[in-house]
């Protein structure tokens, strides 16, 4: 599959909002959230990946190694802990996060310049889009 790698900026975000109720954020929270540019840094070594969620108002950042069970602790989200697990599936990094909240992961790949992002959680999908930097 194509690479993750580099710095992507979103052009569209699609039910962000309704991702962030399933989550359980705060009306508060989601309000500025929603409001946000972010940006996504991607950095790979192998099988290793450390993925950036920036913006002006908060940052976010997992790292883990394809096929690896690994803790994440959602700081600044829903502060959830959960077992994440990033496989490959086709063309796209599939990630499982098991914890408290029903069907909950993401999938990431790329399509021409756009990366792809699709965010569930309990039956509530966000799709975002971003453009190479
Ligand atoms: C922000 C701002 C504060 C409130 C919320 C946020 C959501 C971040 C999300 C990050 C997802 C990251 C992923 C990384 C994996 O590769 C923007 C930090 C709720 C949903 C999927």
């Amino acid at each position: 599959p194509a690479s993750l790698r580099g710095t992507w900026d979103i052009i569209s975000n699609v039910n962000f909002d309704g991702y962030m109720s399933a989550l359980g954020i705060s009306i508060y929270l989601r309000k500025i959230a929603l409001r946000l540019k972010l940006r996504k840094v991607i950095e790979q070594q192998g099988d290793q990946y450390i993925i950036k969620t920036l913006s002006t108002f908060r940052n976010y950042a997992i790292s883990f190694k394809i096929g690896q069970e690994f803790e994440e602790f959602t700081k600044g989200l829903d502060n959830g802990h959960i077992k994440s697990t990033v496989t490959w599936q086709g063309n796209k990094l599939m990630c499982e996060q098991i914890g408290e909240k029903k069907n909950r992961g993401w999938a990431h790949w790329v399509e021409g310049d756009k990366l792809h992002l699709e965010l569930y959680c309990d039956g509530e999908v966000c799709k975002q889009v971003f453009k190479k930097n």
